[in-house]
């Protein structure tokens, strides 16, 4: 196969940052108050790569000032010419994608076919999205006014594409933002903040403050912040809840998921065999709308397994910068260990383990595609998230019982269902309880659509015309009728 991916230009990038990141405030780079780093590592060796800033109450408060202060005139200045800035942004993520593409592969393992060809042109395509609704607000939404200073808290699956659903219609619509991207994968928010230097983006308008949970709770409550949003884990979602409640703090929550992948009888089986690779396998299974319940109607069962793995036979986990990997590396080993234990529960609990004879390389963090079958409804696998390249899979007999099972869980983020007959899928998905049903198909976004869940996977859409609800509100501006016409 062709050769990896070169790291040179990233391998230098990630030395000029002199063996310890800064923090990103006011435009400029500044030292953690709290003198305080801990290493990150790239999964796919298990080498450090550098040390991450930990940011504490006096960093985060600092960074939170500088939002406030620039943001009465970020917020006055013509739609249009903010969108300037987001065009600039677009443009100068393009134009380096090849720098962001291995960085975020080298922190995070995911594959760089995945990265270069996925994640970072959906990075671009929100900032040129947001652009426009920017520039809307000339007019067409010039009742509605920007919240104020957002903290943004995000997860590490994603790491720049969660920054961009996070920080392009926060800015777009007037906001300045304070955003702490997962301690995991801090690199590629940090390169996006010399992208904001470059695009001459007005000082205060974006601050990005590094650290982990901790660093996350400070923002959570600083009284400077008009708004959270948060994409993680559920737990972590709850706790920010209760600690905004009575603050008067908007928020927003995308949290984590068991999405369903239904397969009828009469699916295309080839097909829908692709997209359960799609829906679980893509970056290594982490993804929060992840197909990771595999619903298969009796009557095709077995024959539907039998090809599902044969085809897992034929993935290729490994070295995430070598171009032809289809399954890169787990994040970090905790999040190994969390797969680790939760497949050996489900084994203890009943199921049937399926992994390709091939196996994973010995060195850094991998986990081999894995099928779990004869899984019943109420097992552990079943009901929880297990955030990496495991699925489960039982059958239904009705489409009654496809929705039942499909329906049962505490999460409601997406679903996937594969039939021929259209009439029966266009049936079948109003029924679903979750924020976005795709027929035939999984895993596609767009900035144009508002994605988020229903239940336990949390509240509130980003992109789309939903996704400006969670940055701007709208104002009622009541004039008085003149005293003559009295
Ligand atoms: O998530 P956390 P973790 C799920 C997934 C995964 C599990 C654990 O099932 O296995 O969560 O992952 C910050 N106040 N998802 O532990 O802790 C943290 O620093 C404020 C699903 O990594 O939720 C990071 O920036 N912030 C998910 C972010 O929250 C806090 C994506 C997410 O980390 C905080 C990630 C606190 N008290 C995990 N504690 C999805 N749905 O996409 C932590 N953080």
């Amino acid at each position: 196969g062709p050769a990896p991916e070169s790291d040179k230009e990233a391998r230098a990038w990630i030395k000029g940052l002199g063996g310890e990141t800064k923090l990103f405030i006011g435009g400029a780079w500044k030292k953690a108050k709290t003198g305080e780093s801990f290493e990150t590592i790239a999964p796919g060796s298990g080498e450090v790569l550098t040390r991450i800033a930990q940011a504490g109450a006096a960093d985060v408060d600092a960074a939170v000032k500088a939002a406030a202060k620039a943001q009465p005139a970020w917020a006055a200045l013509a739609g249009h010419q903010r969108a300037r800035y987001l065009y600039a942004l677009a443009r100068l993520i393009q134009r380096h994608s090849r720098l962001f593409s291995v960085v975020e592969t080298l922190d995070n393992g995911k594959p760089i076919r995945e990265t270069r060809d996925i994640d970072i042109p959906l990075v671009a395509r929100h900032f040129y999205h947001h652009a426009g609704w920017a520039q809307l607000m000339d007019g067409e939404l010039a009742d509605r006014e920007a919240l104020g200073v957002c903290g943004q808290i995000i997860p590490w699956n994603f790491p720049l594409l969660m920054l961009a659903w996070k920080i392009a219609p926060a800015i777009a619509l007037g906001n300045t933002v304070v955003l702490k991207p997962a301690e995991y994968t801090s690199l590629t928010a940090l390169l996006f903040a010399e992208m904001c230097q470059k695009a001459g983006l007005p000082e205060g308008v974006v601050n990005i403050v590094t650290g982990d949970g901790a660093t996350g709770e400070e923002i959570v409550k600083h009284p400077g912040i008009a708004k959270i949003a948060f994409t993680g884990s559920t737990e972590v979602g709850r706790r920010i809840r209760e600690a905004t409640a009575g603050t008067g703090k908007s928020l927003t929550l995308e949290l984590g998921g068991k999405s369903p992948f239904i397969v009828f009888d009469d699916a295309d089986l080839d097909a829908a065999v692709e997209g359960v690779v799609d829906a679980i396998w893509f970056n290594q299974g982490e993804v929060c709308c992840a197909g990771s319940r595999l619903l298969v109607q009796e009557s095709v069962h077995d024959r539907f397994i039998a090809r599902l793995k044969a085809r897992m036979e034929t993935l290729r986990v490994g070295d995430p910068l070598d171009k032809v990997v289809d399954i890169g590396a787990i994040v970090h080993p905790v999040q190994l260990e969390r797969i680790r234990s939760l497949v050996e529960t489900g084994v203890k609990e009943g199921a049937s383990l399926h992994q390709p004879k091939a196996g994973v390389p010995a060195k850094g963090c991998f986990y081999p595609p894995t099928l779990l079958t004869g899984v019943h409804p109420a097992a552990t696998v079943s009901r929880v998230e297990i955030f990496g390249p495991v699925v489960v899979a039982t059958t239904f007999r009705t489409p009654a019982e496809a929705v039942e099972l499909a329906n049962n869980t505490e999460y409601g983020l997406a679903a996937s269902v594969w039939s021929e007959t259209l009439s029966l899928a266009l049936d079948i998905a109003p029924k679903l309880k979750c924020g976005v049903v795709w027929v035939n198909g999984t895993n596609m976004f767009d900035a144009g659509v508002g994605f988020g869940g229903y239940k336990e996977s949390g509240f509130g859409r980003e992109g789309g015309r939903e996704g400006l609800s969670a940055y701007s509100r709208p104002k009622w501006l009541a004039k008085a009728k003149p005293i003559a016409e009295k």
